[in-house]
């Protein structure tokens, strides 16, 4: 059989210009990862073929013997990672994975507490518009505006007000840890389940260098590709109490066939994730968070909360002259890909916004560390303030293209 890159050379071109831009330039959004050569290559196997709606040795098609087999290995290694008591592995993504959850223990109608998006939170915890905000009603907390620290005192006030059905702790854009044992003793007060989304520190919790959900929360979902560094894709972890309502939610609830080519390569990243070589990895990723923040700072530029505790430094522009759009076009121009973010209390609007999130999670696994790191907090500082100097971007491209090429990455994709 022919590969794509004989068989369909438009799609060949694609996929090779797509390498060159992963390879060349430095990919820093937050939620983004290098996956490993082992995962990428489980992602395209045979499992692709398979049809296999149900659950191991519950399933509606034959011939499930050995997506059975890669179904259980995973959920074994998930559980084995965050010490979870139920583990489900087949859903798409995290947002589905949250969807399975509302639609296990909630009724339409029924009240959710979040983060606010606007300070940080995700669209599937409650936004208007999304499902989660359509279907229930949604309330939502934030962070104060002195610190841009979560406001326990208001979740807790929120909470106690409104009795919602469910609690959300989890955020897509929050420098800092999170306080689970607060959040369990407010939903213990309202009454109400507590969900924690990890889907940005996932890998960080599994490498313990972030706070521990398991223990407090009824439900944690999580995607699997971000600082967890396995396919694209979602889990839920769970008490066993809540095992069969979650299950019949995610399939025949809200997803048909589960990916298995996924589920296997959620596998091999769970394995790749109990090895000691993650930690490390893990406790660079912060080591360079960390140090990006520093220099920025020490260059002009304030960062929300003054710090970090994760992968992410978020930029805050309001005093610098620019947007968070202005800020990412530069960056973009300069061979750095990064997204413009809206920072709490943002005077811009979303699609333009005053911040910046930027993610050290991708450099990480390409082997960056301080050094390089001081070189890319300078080409970032470079890029921002002259943004409309074409000259002085393509020559920050031309050093970022030069740090790349120390630290290939996908390389041997193009032989
Ligand atoms: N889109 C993801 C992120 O960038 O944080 C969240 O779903």
């Amino acid at each position: 059989m022919e590969s794509y890159k004989t068989q369909d050379p438009e799609v060949y071109s694609i996929i090779k210009d797509e390498i060159l831009r992963q390879e060349n330039e430095l990919q820093m959004i937050a939620s983004e990862n290098y996956a490993s050569r082992a995962v990428m290559d489980a992602v395209g196997s045979v499992l692709t073929n398979k049809y296999a709606e149900g659950y191991p040795n519950k399933r509606y098609y034959g011939g499930c013997k050995h997506v059975d087999e890669a179904e259980e290995l995973a959920i074994l290694r998930a559980k084995k990672l965050f010490g979870a008591e139920s583990v489900n592995v087949q859903p798409h993504s995290g947002a589905q994975a949250n969807m399975a959850v509302f639609l296990g223990f909630l009724n339409p109608g029924d009240t959710v507490l979040g983060m606010s998006l606007d300070h940080g939170g995700h669209l599937s915890h409650g936004s208007k518009v999304n499902f989660s905000g359509r279907i229930y009603s949604s309330v939502f907390y934030g962070v104060r505006e002195e610190t841009f620290l979560i406001d326990y005192d208001q979740v807790e006030e929120l909470a106690l007000k409104h009795k919602p059905k469910l609690i959300i702790a989890g955020w897509s854009s929050y420098p800092r840890d999170l306080d689970y044992k607060r959040f369990r003793e407010i939903a213990d007060k309202s009454g109400s389940l507590l969900l924690a989304d990890i889907a940005h520190p996932s890998g960080l919790i599994a490498a313990g260098l972030y706070s521990d959900p398991i223990p407090h929360c009824d439900f944690v979902t999580s995607t699997t590709h971000k600082t967890l560094r396995g396919p694209r894709g979602g889990i839920i972890m769970m008490k066993e109490e809540h095992s069969k309502i979650i299950n019949s939610r995610v399939f025949p609830g809200t997803q048909g066939g589960p990916l298995m080519n996924s589920i296997v390569a959620k596998a091999i990243a769970f394995k790749e994730a109990l090895d000691d070589s993650f930690k490390d990895y893990q406790k660079q990723v912060l080591i360079n968070s960390r140090r990006l923040a520093e220099i920025l700072m020490k260059n002009g530029f304030n960062c929300i909360t003054g710090g970090t505790d994760t992968h992410l430094v978020l930029l805050d522009l309001r005093d610098s002259g620019f947007t968070g759009k202005d800020a990412e076009k530069a960056l973009s121009d300069a061979g750095i890909t990064t997204n413009k973010n809206a920072i709490p209390f943002d005077p811009q609007p979303p699609a333009i916004a005053s911040g910046v999130r930027i993610g050290t999670p991708g450099v990480t696994t390409r082997g960056m560390k301080e050094e390089e790191i001081d070189i890319i907090g300078e080409l970032i500082v470079e890029a921002i303030k002259n943004g409309e100097n074409q000259e002085v971007l393509i020559s920050c491209k031309k050093r970022v293209n030069d740090l790349c090429s120390r630290f290939p990455i996908y390389k041997d994709l193009l032989i």
